[in-house]
């Protein structure tokens, strides 16, 4: 046969929605209701909205801030705020969300107690590139909500290792959806023409080692003595241990972890003087983020601990988060535990 008239390698693949994907987990679970594959698709539903308003912010006048301050004192683009309403709306609207917890809002929305979840998200990431035509994306995971009359915001405040589900969008050279539902991760390019999202990168792994390096250096002066010299020890030079590794660093979260994700390596957001705790979120970036790496074989700490352990205080908690390649993630630690 011709070689160009031969079935793609994963001929399966060929023509999986994500929605059919979805819809094919529910039925492997046995006592599934639909509601959890119908939250997923309403996820996904919004993401597809946001997607077509970042593709035509320049034109349709979305670029720029709205005047207004958000809970972390930033100022908030036209496009954070729209993401999080289209986010909150379809949510609500999905009859099966009883909380959602977002980085644009001080407090969590709740929406009644029919809802069986509970959905915390970043609307729209890495907002200092949005104006700049840059990546930025959408970062989500899935609790269960606990049972009972009442809900309140105690209920988003669980650690990472009872997420149900959790995912990020990229919004970039294309709209990529990747998600992890608990067996495995797999990855959706969305068809612009066609408005679906068809699976693209089935059963994701992070490679046990890297060869890049993920983090902002113009912190340097900032870091403690340990990152310094796990920073000065990944570009020295020595052909034994594979090193210098190269360096890359979008500033976006989403972009960062995505390419750490499928390509391996280590992505770094340790604690500062200027940001002492972190500078990311735990609830809405570092727990939706862990839960991927550990799904695809890689690993995430703050430095030390596992991400996916660390009790939540607060909506808005901030943690240092050390993701990437479970070689490169251990050497790190190593580094901060002294050993090296
Ligand atoms: P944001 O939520 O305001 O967009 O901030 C989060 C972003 C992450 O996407 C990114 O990893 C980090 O902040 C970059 O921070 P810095 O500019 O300090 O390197």
């Amino acid at each position: 046969m011709n070689d160009s008239l031969k079935p793609p390698p994963f001929p399966s693949v060929v023509g999986t929605t994500l929605e059919a994907h979805i819809w094919a987990g529910m039925r492997g679970t046995p006592g599934a209701t639909g509601e959890f594959a119908s939250l997923l698709n309403s996820v996904t539903l919004a993401v597809r909205i946001i997607h077509t308003r970042v593709r035509a912010a320049g034109l349709a006048g979305m670029l720029g801030y709205t005047g207004e301050i958000n809970v972390q004192g930033e100022e908030v683009q036209k496009l954070d705020a729209f993401a999080n309403e289209v986010l909150c709306t379809v949510l609500e609207r999905s009859g099966h969300c009883a909380i959602v917890a977002s980085e644009e809002l001080e407090q969590v929305k709740v929406f009644g107690r029919s809802g069986k979840y509970i959905v915390c998200f970043d609307p729209l990431d890495g907002s200092s590139n949005i104006d700049v035509n840059i990546s930025i994306g959408t970062i989500f995971c899935v609790l269960r909500a606990p049972s009972g009359d009442v809900q309140t915001a105690a209920g988003a405040l669980q650690a990472g290792h009872e997420i149900v589900a959790a995912g990020y969008a990229v919004y970039g050279s294309a709209t990529t959806l990747f998600l992890s539902t608990g067996h495995g991760v797999h990855g959706f390019t969305l068809d612009p023409g066609v408005g679906e999202f068809f699976l693209s990168h089935p059963d994701v792994k992070c490679p046990e080692r890297g060869n890049t390096y993920s983090i902002n250096e113009g912190n340097f002066a900032r870091w403690d003595d340990k990152v310094k010299k796990w920073n000065g020890w990944i570009k020295s030079e020595s052909k034994e241990h594979g090193l210098p590794y190269g360096h890359r660093y979008v500033g976006s979260l989403v972009a960062d972890a995505h390419r750490t994700l499928v390509k391996g390596g280590i992505f770094a957001y340790p604690a500062d003087r200027k940001s002492p705790s972190g500078k990311l979120r735990l609830l809405y970036e570092a727990n939706p983020m862990a839960f991927l790496f550990e799904q695809a074989g890689g690993m995430a700490t703050s430095g030390v601990d596992r991400i996916l352990d660390i009790e939540p205080r607060g909506l808005h908690d901030r943690t240092p988060l050390v993701i990437g390649s479970k070689l490169d993630v251990e050497a790190y630690r190593d580094f901060m535990l002294g050993r090296r």
